[in-house]
């Protein structure tokens, strides 16, 4: 989740808690909640334009490179002839204008689920999209998963160039989608998967480098430094059927190398080098940290409960995801100080210390509440957290001996109100004042 304050985006996600990113903005370009997620584009102070999908720093003009190169050449140089590459993800275009620098690469397949993604790419970052209209592409709008189960043994290189597996992306850090990955590789081929970062997600990075190991021969995992995603680092997740991925199997020619701001065959085998924490361990690849909780993605406990205060930053971030921040807000955020304390039952939800999920319900104490402001974070829901945070408010306002409780059933939530013990007032109807007629009418009073 991001906040805005006094123009800095700071990135909050319960995947590096307790600390955040922070980048000075000077406008909000574009914003747009697709059928997938919700697509930001900032123009910043310092980092050129930044693309931020559901929250989540995707890439800044200044230092995608880094990323692009290291996460398309280093698989693509350790193969000794590839032919036929397929992209996962990657709408931006950042990998797929990488991969169209090798002339032996005959077909690329695009396999991206979002339009949306692709359209801002090619809107606003021309210098992202400079493959889209190359004749070897060919584009497929669909689920990452589904394409891959259904291409058996057709690609030499496979590139998973996926967001953080929190949410929908969970799948594409999991066993199954791995299987699927080696079943979708002709002989000798490689893949490389976006492999999150070894000093703040050593479970995850245990967890995949556990899960190749076991399916590939070989195996390795290789970093590069990225100044704006967490941590100032990623790491890429490589598996092989044959090839040794460490070094490259091809040379680089003069005009291709004088391309490239990153990738070298020097930093190619130097990515491998890990800190010593990481090689001390058994498993000479990877890190030795112990795997606790969940492997990838958010905690499979999320905390409900009542609180007396909540920091500010992160009721504003659970605004912004709801689609209630109006940008008046900006100047005077002093509201957000006072909302836990202005509620008389407050119930938040946490992942990992981060809040992930609010509700709560106004009272005058004696008779009567209404239950407000119930927000998840899009990657948090239909996880059953909204039901425990209604029922963390009914708790609340029953022990206080209030037990009329009222709410209002936006579109599509009636039944989940209903199935909690809610009903339909007969015969009343909610009414919103929208400014004061000319004439009063003196009808009937309450
Ligand atoms: N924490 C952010 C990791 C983002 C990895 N994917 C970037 C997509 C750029 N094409």
């Amino acid at each position: 989740m991001n906040t805005i304050m006094n123009g800095w985006f700071s990135e909050i996600c319960p995947m590096w808690p307790g600390m955040a990113l922070s980048v000075e903005i000077e406008e909000l370009i574009y914003s747009k909640k697709s059928k997938f997620q919700q697509i930001d584009l900032y123009m910043t102070k310092t980092y050129g334009k930044m693309l931020v999908l559901d929250n989540i720093i995707q890439l800044t003009e200044r230092d995608e490179f880094a990323y692009h190169e290291m996460m398309t050449h280093v698989p693509l140089f350790a193969h000794p002839n590839p032919e036929r590459v397929l992209v996962v993800g990657g709408g931006d275009g950042g990998i797929l204008r990488e991969v169209a620098r090798h002339d032996c690469v005959g077909q690329i397949d695009w396999c991206e689920i979002d339009p949306a993604v692709i359209e801002v790419a090619r809107r606003f970052l021309p210098t992202m999209a400079k493959g889209f209209d190359d004749p070897r592409v060919r584009l497929h709008m669909e689920d990452g998963k589904k394409f891959v189960d259904d291409h058996k043994q057709s690609y030499d290189v496979i590139i998973v160039d996926s967001s953080d597996p929190i949410g929908p992306g969970k799948a594409l850090f999991e066993l199954p989608f791995y299987k699927a990955l080696k079943a979708s590789l002709k002989q000798g081929g490689i893949v490389a998967t976006q492999g999150e970062s070894f000093f703040i997600h050593t479970e995850c990075v245990n967890n995949l480098t556990t899960i190749t190991r076991q399916l590939f021969p070989v195996q390795a995992y290789s970093y590069m430094l990225v100044p704006s995603y967490p941590g100032g680092h990623l790491g890429i997740c490589l598996a092989s059927l044959g090839p040794e991925v460490k070094k490259p199997a091809r040379p680089i020619s003069t005009g291709m190398q004088q391309t490239l701001d990153y990738y070298s065959p020097e930093i190619h085998q130097a990515s491998f080098v890990l800190p010593h924490f990481m090689t001390k361990g058994s498993n000479p690849d990877i890190s030795p940290f112990p795997a606790k909780g969940e492997p990838c993605g958010q905690g499979s406990s999320v905390e409900v409960k009542i609180v007396q205060s909540a920091n500010p930053l992160e009721i504003m971030a659970l605004y912004r995801d709801a689609g209630w921040w109006k940008k008046e807000y900006d100047s005077d955020t002093s509201f957000l100080d006072t909302l836990v304390a202005g509620s008389t039952c407050f119930a938040a939800a946490f992942d990992r210390g981060t809040m992930v999920g609010m509700g709560r319900a106004l009272s005058d104490g004696v008779s009567d509440a209404y239950i407000q402001d119930m927000v998840i974070l899009r990657q948090y829901r239909k996880q059953g957290i909204g039901r425990r945070i209604i029922q963390a408010l009914i708790h609340c306002l029953t022990e206080k001996k209030i037990d009329w409780i009222g709410l209002i059933a936006t579109p599509g939530n009636q039944g989940f109100y209903a199935g909690m013990g809610f009903k339909p007032m007969e015969g009343h109807t909610p009414f919103v004042f929208k400014g004061a007629p000319e004439q009063i009418d003196h009808g009937s009073e309450e």
